[in-house]
């Protein structure tokens, strides 16, 4: 069936309690006679319902619309993504199921999620944003993305079963958004980019051939690099963070098996946004200790996999010394990941708050510094000799554009 056959009941607030009641996992989570039901779905893509009872008990019901919900009806888009957000949830909870949420039940029919209720949980992106610390959450997420590398790679798994398990989770539409909105349209121009007119000349600068062509290499790694089922879009929208330490990461959807410095390229773009922020609302410490994040994640990344590099499942064909060199390579593709991910987030369609909510002069400002550094990314790459280049390459580009 085609996106545009699909047909299927969308959930609304008043429908919540009767759809919960009909699904007997979940009828025993919440007492649907009290039930307080907000949509608060303010991604780009989909409708999600907290739902919590008069004792605090409560479920998230997140529903893939058959459209772009940033967008609308007009640019259809598969709810088939659901089918792939539950299996990061059932694949990853093997052997994360601290690090991210509880999947309480999936129905494929709705393409609908029953996940476990954060709203204890601030979004990190709106913690970072409003200067707040959470000191265990890029180590967390670092070692999240060095466990499924490891458990869902050919470290973890035999040979032929990867293969079968690979081929079930190929997701051509959600990569084909990820290859033309985050690793295309920012290095080629498009309708649908958009950006501040006093920043043209920089956006510019992103289509010199050079740039392009570095772009173009980190566009052929994530299309052709089937390492393992990553998450696939880990920025800090996509991770729920609490003052305990507790840190999760959601919003699963653009799952697949792919590169695994996707996943930290993408944190590490978000982390130099923020950057750029601080520096641009005058944060000095806030900013130095973001500063401090890229190097965590890469740090909690390596120690995780170091940590479970003995239990590999073909220690014949996978030797001690094969994993320096594949540790170097994961990291340079990771500084092209984050290059792309940083430039979308200031000339493509999805921009996000850290820089679109400072005032027009402050934000051009960081706008101008956030491409100095993705520039420097692309084009220094094969001299760059650990994590901590990120943060010192955006320190120096943010305080020279400011
Ligand atoms: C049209 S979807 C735009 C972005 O939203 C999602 O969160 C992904 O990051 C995607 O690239
Ligand atoms: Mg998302």
């Amino acid at each position: 069936m085609s996106v545009a056959e699909e047909t299927y009941e969308l959930l609304a607030p008043e429908t919540a309690a009767a759809y919960i009641d009909s699904r007997p996992e979940l009828a025993a989570l919440v007492d649907t006679g009290s039930l307080d039901v907000q949509e608060i779905g303010d991604g780009n893509l989909n409708l999600v319902f907290v739902c919590q009872d008069a004792a605090g008990r409560g479920v998230v019901l997140k529903q893939a619309l058959p459209y772009v919900r940033l967008i609308g009806p007009e640019w259809p888009f598969t709810p088939r993504r659901a089918v792939a957000e539950a299996r990061a949830y059932r694949e990853h909870g093997r052997f994360a199921p601290e690090l991210i949420p509880a999947l309480y039940a999936f129905d494929p029919e709705r393409y609908i999620l029953a996940v476990e209720d954060l709203s204890d949980h601030a979004v990190w992106r709106t913690a970072l944003t409003d200067g707040e610390r959470h000191e265990a959450a890029a180590d967390k997420m670092g070692r999240y993305v060095g466990r499924l590398a490891f458990h869902t790679s050919v470290f973890g798994v035999e040979a032929k079963a990867l293969k079968l398990l690979a081929a079930e989770a190929v997701s051509p539409e959600l990569c084909e958004i990820t290859e033309d909105l985050v690793l295309t349209e920012p290095f080629s121009g498009a309708e649908r980019n958009w950006f501040q007119d006093e920043i043209r000349d920089a956006a510019e600068r992103l289509q010199a051939p050079a740039v392009r062509a570095a772009a173009a290499e980190a566009k052929y790694a994530f299309m052709t690099r089937g390492e393992a089922l990553i998450h696939g879009d880990l920025h800090t929208g996509s991770v729920m963070v609490r003052d305990d330490g507790s840190t999760r990461a959601f919003d699963g959807e653009f799952c697949f098996y792919g590169p695994v410095g996707f996943d930290l390229g993408l944190l590490w773009a978000n982390f130099i946004v923020t950057m750029a922020r601080d520096h641009a609302l005058g944060r000095t410490e806030h900013g130095a200790w973001v500063a401090t994040l890229p190097v965590a994640a890469w740090d909690g990344f390596e120690a995780e996999l170091r940590a479970l590099w003995p239990e590999r499942v073909d220690e014949r064909g996978f030797p001690d010394a094969f994993l320096e060199g594949w540790l170097d390579r994961v990291r340079r593709d990771a500084f092209g990941f984050a290059a792309a991910e940083a430039a979308r987030r200031i000339v493509g369609l999805a921009h996000v708050v850290d820089i679109e909510s400072l005032e027009p002069d402050a934000r051009a400002a960081a706008s101008r510094g956030v491409i100095g550094t993705v520039e420097r990314l692309l084009l220094e790459r094969d001299s760059l000799e650990s994590a901590e280049a990120v943060a010192a390459i955006a320190t120096e580009e943010i305080a020279r554009n400011a």
